[in-house]
């Protein structure tokens, strides 16, 4: 259990371990906020499911205000301009497609890429995170699985109008993963967390999904790799 040993010698008060989490925690903070804005945007697009969206967006609301107390419990201000620059792109694609009434997309960067991305990233940070946010963690990343399965629900339902513009919506916004996964790469090894495991998750939940959703073991490959050899 490396990841267990790696926790015993962790110095969560160290001054380089606060300058990482600074940037990590100001992106979960950023994260879950968008996320938030991102599914009352949904319930908006999609009024039939509009009640349950908003119960989404109010869990992801929650899940911001735990993340800004791991902060506050290592004495950390989370640099909240890094994380804006950070999301930016992804955030740009929600909106043109959201003004677009493309569906689709936004549950695709929403529920499953971005989803996916947390599910990956709390499932990693969990054995290496102080007392505190360990247990706070560990209570977003049980919803997190829930807003992954409305969208894999959602898009199985309507799979063969979706296929499309999904693999679209797959070929612009999964190589942006990988830019923001080499963006954190420094900042994420310093709490314990390798990329190479981040990689790992992220492909295994973002697979899963795809694959709940009805395409074929060969394009689950395809999609799921996208962008990932040139990262
Ligand atoms: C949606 O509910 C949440 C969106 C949050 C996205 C988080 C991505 C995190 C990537 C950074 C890797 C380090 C994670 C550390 C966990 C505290
Ligand atoms: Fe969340
Ligand atoms: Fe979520």
């Amino acid at each position: 259990m490396p990841q267990l040993e790696a926790s015993l010698e962790i110095d969560f008060y160290s001054e380089v371990y606060k300058e990482a989490y600074s940037r990590i925690n100001a992106i979960v903070i950023e994260g879950e906020q968008e996320a938030n804005e991102n599914y009352i945007k949904l319930g908006e697009l999609l009024p039939d499911n509009k009640d349950q969206l908003l119960g989404l967006a109010k869990m992801e609301h929650r899940h911001k205000k735990g993340f800004e107390a791991c902060g506050r419990n290592l004495k950390v201000t989370p640099d909240m301009e890094f994380a804006r620059l950070f999301f930016s792109q992804l955030h740009e694609n929600f909106q043109v497609a959201a003004a677009e009434n493309r569906v689709v997309t936004c549950l695709l960067i929403q529920s499953l890429i971005i989803e996916c991305f947390a599910i990956a990233a709390y499932n990693i940070y969990i054995p290496v995170a102080d007392d505190f946010a360990r247990k706070i963690t560990e209570g977003v990343v049980k919803d997190e699985y829930s807003h992954l399965n409305f969208g894999e629900e959602w898009l199985k339902a309507n799979f063969e109008a979706s296929k499309q513009e999904l693999e679209a919506a797959n070929r612009q916004n999964l190589p942006i993963v990988w830019k923001m996964l080499n963006q954190v790469e420094a900042d994420a090894r310093v709490l314990g967390m390798e990329k190479e495991a981040l990689v790992e998750d992220f492909m295994i939940q973002y697979g899963e999904a795809l694959s709940n959703i009805g395409f074929s073991s060969r394009d689950v490959m395809r999609l799921s790799a996208m962008g990932l050899a040139a990262a």
